[in-house]
């Protein structure tokens, strides 16, 4: 038995989150833990809501709430969507968290003790009549370069030039409009990671097996010489610059940056996680306490692959102590809304909370997995969604399991068939799904979720190829022992079909366990192709696995969410 440690990208506060957030990191995470742990593995698998910086400041402000109950309170609510949507995190915790408050400043504490932190003053903009010091994305006038008159103080979303807040023409506050703003002095503390660079390369030239996605990327961020980098913000939520109590002087009033203090947060939530349930984190986290032995896999959108490759590993090696780094990154290109990007502020796209008004959790599951972004972008289309599930889910394995689960109901009295033993055909049929098995496991350990479906849908297809052969519906008229042993065979088959179907449709694959083989919670993924039903048992028949998506249905959705119809 092996341990994984799988960590997911935290989704930020504000907002619900929409489903290229959700296949970005989080389903394709889950998938892979529910894999792993019906292979019988030891899995953690955490993820938390990644509550610091202006996002969540400036939401809580449009919302009319204290930041700390907007957090409290949309973190309850990612976290009901995630339940729905079955993402079987072990812990789903809260960068916010008293357990990330005192981990983030242990790695303070360290960093600083070996030399890794540096005072130095910036000059930054403040806002008078806010109040309060603008991060650069909170500044916003004229771009210099294309007179784009909402450019930001980091960079102009219109020419994509990288800009300083100087350089606007007009600048304004975000926050307020205010126009009275100054630059003022104010001290950061630097990480340095220029002092990294041979390291961070070392390690970076040792993942052999990682996609080139994520290792160009690192590569990219090192080449360009790496800079160092503030991990302190003039902001009065966050993480306090302080070590068990102690504020550092001069650090008053100032925060962590959000992404200094959010990777920290996979360890926080499993610090979390350890109290809820009466683990031991450490096991997890520190290889002189068991954490030698995990595998660690991250799971992530590509634009979070820097932070991920240099800023947490440099936090972790410039601790100087032995935390687990990670093994293996499955970085995540994007899926677009009809070419375009989903997108939270623009409200653009499906969101989570709109989805499961539409249509079951395991309907949006599997069109994301099997459309997964990984060699490249993927591009939602409300047509393409209704061919997928109309298809795959309802044709080719809701009506399998439906139609033999409601023959064996009507003819054979709803008990699995006993007599008769398995022939050329069913031999045949094993053989065939036995070589569907191998890969489709060989590529679940790869994390290949693309082609993890294509060989599912395929695996389903032979079953439904087998059912057309055995007829079982014509044999019961001459010779009912026949036409017991292809339902018996079908129904084991639409066991072991609902045990792999797992990862990607857990609801259904629940419901046919239950009904069909009389079994609670997930099963264990098939080592081979075998029965694992009583001859003799009752079954029950399972309602419709998948209703189709009608034509009106199509329509009433490309108009409200928008498409290229509309
Ligand atoms: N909150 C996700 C994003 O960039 C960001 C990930 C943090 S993972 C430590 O949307
Ligand atoms: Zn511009």
């Amino acid at each position: 038995m092996s341990r994984y440690l799988i960590t997911s990208a935290l989704p930020y506060i504000n907002g619900v989150k929409h489903l290229g957030n959700l296949v970005g990191s989080m389903l394709p995470a889950d998938a892979f833990a529910r894999f792993q742990r019906a292979r019988g593995h030891e899995i953690l698998f955490v993820c938390a809501t990644d509550e610091h910086g202006t996002p969540a400041e400036l939401a809580a402000h449009e919302a009319g709430l204290p930041v700390d109950e907007y957090c409290a309170k949309m973190h309850l609510l990612q976290k009901d969507l995630g339940d729905r949507f079955a993402l079987s995190f072990d812990h789903f915790g809260r960068s916010h968290s008293a357990q990330n408050h005192e981990i983030t400043q242990h790695f303070y504490h360290q960093l600083d003790q070996h030399g890794l932190l540096e005072e130095r003053t910036t000059r930054q903009v403040y806002s008078i009549d806010d109040k309060r010091f603008l991060p650069d994305r909170y500044v916003v006038g004229t771009c210099p370069h294309c007179g784009y008159e909402r450019a930001r103080g980091d960079q102009c979303e219109n020419c994509t030039r990288v800009l300083d807040p100087a350089d606007l023409i007009k600048p304004r506050s975000a926050v307020s409009g205010s126009t009275n703003l100054e630059l003022r002095d104010s001290k950061h503390l630097f990480l340095r990671q220029s002092q990294m660079v041979s390291r961070l390369r070392e390690w970076i030239d040792s993942k052999k097996d990682w996609p080139v996605l994520v290792t160009s990327i690192a590569r990219k961020w090192l080449d360009e010489g790496l800079k160092d980098r503030s991990i302190t913000r003039d902001l009065t939520w966050g993480i306090p610059v302080a070590y068990q109590g102690n504020v550092r002087p001069g650090f008053e009033g100032k925060v962590f940056y959000v992404w200094f203090d959010a990777p920290i947060e996979y360890v926080g939530a499993t610090m979390e996680w350890a109290e809820a349930s009466n683990g031991n984190w450490k096991r997890w986290w520190r290889q002189d306490a068991g954490g030698a032995d995990v595998r660690y896999v991250q799971f992530m959108g590509k634009d979070n692959v820097p932070f991920h490759t240099v800023g947490f590993p440099v936090t972790l090696f410039g601790s100087q102590e032995p935390w687990k780094v990670v093994d293996y990154i499955k970085g995540l290109n994007w899926m677009n809304y009809y070419g375009g990007k989903f997108s939270t502020s623009g409200s653009r796209g499906i969101f989570m909370d709109q989805a499961l008004e539409l249509l079951p959790a395991d309907y949006w599951r599997w069109y994301l997995l099997a459309n997964a972004p990984e060699s490249d972008d993927s591009n939602f289309t409300w047509e393409h969604f209704q061919a997928t599930i109309n298809h795959e889910l309802a044709d080719v394995f809701g009506n399998f399991v439906n139609r033999i689960a409601k023959f064996c109901g009507a003819r054979m009295g709803g008990v699995i068939p006993e007599g008769g033993s398995y022939g050329a055909l069913e031999a045949e049929t094993t053989s065939a799904l036995e070589r569907r098995l191998a890969e489709l496991t060989r590529l679940m350990e790869a994390m290949e979720f693309r082609k993890s479906a294509i060989e599912l849908r395929s695996m389903w297809v032979i079953g439904n190829e087998y059912l057309q052969k055995a007829e079982p519906w014509m044999k019961i008229k001459t010779d009912a022992v026949s036409a017991g042993v292809a339902i018996r065979y079908s129904l084991n088959l639409a066991m072991v079909f609902a045990a792999l179907a797992q990862p990607f449709i857990p609801h259904a694959s629940a419901r046919i366990a239950q009904a069909i083989g009389g079994k609670d919670g997930s099963l264990a993924w098939p080592a081979q192709i075998a029965d694992s039903l009583s001859p003799g048992a009752r079954i029950a028949v399972p309602d419709v696995l998948f209703a189709k998506i009608e034509p009106e249905q199509l329509t009433a959705w490309t108009q409200r969410f928008g498409g290229a119809a509309s």
